[in-house]
């Protein structure tokens, strides 16, 4: 059995706030076919594709950017994708603001198959941001106002492969990577939305675009995984977004790379069994993993520094170099 894959990253330039999602619609619609031409199984687009990043916004009402969360997948508007995907006989993913029937809203994508069946759905873990209004900053980044935190990284049996999905911040985290990892996850699937201007410390500014191929080469490398990382680039409200979109091996080598900020279609040929090149040997987590020795991972979430540990004398100093 061959398990090679054609996957495309569709990088979506700007959405601003008044574009129409219908209209946002056909440039999806137009990457797709472009992947069709390509041979494509499956197409990525970003995290939000149908929107604004709304985020960078307050809204004393919180309900008033409703609109910009679909009630269903497909909803209306992005029905004619699903039509299109069938047609064409390309699998997608999709990332979107949702809001349940019960009024919980995620930062959520989808797996979409070739026949345009949802084969699975993610909600974004790891919130970025804050809670409050901050009038200090130039924008908002409001994440953990506007959405709930998912609750479990999944993998799917899709494409011949084991995929699993990732939302933007997700990326970031070597816990990610390592849970999916672990459930034997191939392909990971992560779009994102990424600010160059960071308020609450602008020296990492310059290096945005590092710091973005680092965790995910690393995360590819260190699960012995592909990573398909997908952004909505470019000027969005006056907000500059990184592109840079790329396609790593798990041996954590970036295969291709978008180089614009607007609309843009990348592509590359994905060997599923490459995985194992990493996973059975170096990488063999069966073999060499300690869990019993990485208890603290999961019994803690903030830094606690052990007692006994001094840190405001010549004499710490020294006792840390003796033991
Ligand atoms: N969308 C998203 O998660 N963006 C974050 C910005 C972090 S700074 C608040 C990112 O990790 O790129």
């Amino acid at each position: 059995m061959t398990r090679v894959l054609k996957v495309g990253a569709a990088q979506l330039g700007p959405i601003q706030r008044e574009e129409d999602r219908k209209e946002v619609v056909q440039r999806l619609i137009a990457l797709l076919n472009e992947g069709a031409k390509e041979s494509c199984d499956l197409v990525v687009f970003p995290e939000l594709a149908l929107t604004t990043f709304f985020p960078r916004w307050w809204s004393e009402d919180i309900a008033e950017f409703d609109h910009f969360f679909e009630k269903e997948m497909p909803s209306e508007a992005v029905q004619p994708l699903f039509d299109e995907a069938k047609k064409l006989g390309v699998g997608f993913h999709l990332g979107y603001a949702e809001m349940t029937s019960d009024g919980h809203r995620y930062n959520t994508s989808v797996l979409v198959s070739k026949n345009a069946e949802i084969l699975g759905k993610y909600r974004k873990v790891h919130l970025p941001g804050h809670e409050e209004n901050e009038p200090w900053r130039t924008f908002q980044h409001l994440e953990r106002y506007y959405f709930e935190p998912g609750d479990e990284f999944k993998v799917f049996g899709a494409f011949r492969g084991v995929l699993g999905m990732a939302i933007c911040n997700d990326r970031r985290w070597s816990e990610t990577y390592r849970v999916l990892g672990l459930k034997g996850c191939e392909l990971a699937l992560i779009g994102y939305n990424t600010p160059i201007h960071y308020p609450p410390d602008p020296s990492q500014d310059v290096l945005a675009g590092f710091h973005n191929q680092l965790v995910m080469q690393s995360g590819a490398y260190q699960n012995g995984m592909w990573v398909v990382g997908v952004a909505k680039a470019g000027n969005e409200e006056g907000c500059d977004l990184l592109g840079e979109s790329s396609i790593i091996a798990p041996s954590g080598e970036v295969v291709a790379q978008c180089s614009t900020v607007g609309d843009e279609l990348i592509y590359a040929t994905v060997d599923l069994d490459m995985c194992a090149n990493y996973k059975e040997t170096l990488f063999d987590f069966a073999r060499y993993r300690r869990p019993e020795v990485y208890k603290t991972i999961t019994s803690q979430v903030g830094v606690e520094i052990p007692d006994g540990i001094e840190t405001d004398t010549e004499d710490s100093k020294d006792k840390e170099q003796l033991t």
